[in-house]
């Protein structure tokens, strides 16, 4: 993702390419964490993540909701384009320790 960045922001690589980065990216990502998670409890604490309101940028969310989970956390994922009252009244109504938010 990084090169593809780089590649983006040289203007060699446009929307559909980074767009097609982001699936192996994901992917191997969502492999390593089941690897990481078999046989764990999640216990440590809940975490509401999710991306701010007028930005769909997720691939970052979506890596540290792995990290989180890996950690031990329970993670309530409440995806891209999240408005602020959003984040509020899921917090409240899962009881989290923690909101995550993304941008
Ligand atoms: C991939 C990408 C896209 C993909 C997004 C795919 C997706 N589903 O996410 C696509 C092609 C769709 C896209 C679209 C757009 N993009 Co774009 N995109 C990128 C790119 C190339 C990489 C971003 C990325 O995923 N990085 C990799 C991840 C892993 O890094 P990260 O997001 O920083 O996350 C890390 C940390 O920030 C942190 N983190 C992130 N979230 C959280 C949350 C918590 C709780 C914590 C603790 C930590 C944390 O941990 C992560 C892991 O280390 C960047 C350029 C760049 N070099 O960054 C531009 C970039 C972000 N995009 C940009 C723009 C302008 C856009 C568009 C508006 C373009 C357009 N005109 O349509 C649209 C956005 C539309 C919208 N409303 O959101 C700009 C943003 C400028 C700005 N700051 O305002 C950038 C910087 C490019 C540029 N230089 O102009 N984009």
């Amino acid at each position: 993702m990084r090169r593809a960045g780089d590649l983006f922001e040289r203007e060699e690589y446009f929307i559909p390419s980074c767009s097609s980065a982001r699936t192996p990216c994901m992917r191997a990502c969502a492999c390593c964490s089941r690897t990481c998670q078999a046989g764990r409890e999640r216990k440590k604490g809940i975490v509401v993540i999710g991306v701010v309101e007028g930005d769909t940028h997720d691939i970052g969310k979506n890596l540290v909701k792995i990290m989180l989970e890996t950690a031990g956390f329970e993670v309530v994922d409440l995806g891209r384009d999240v408005p602020p009252a959003t984040f509020v009244e899921r917090a409240e109504s899962v009881g989290a320790h923690i909101i995550g938010l993304s941008l």
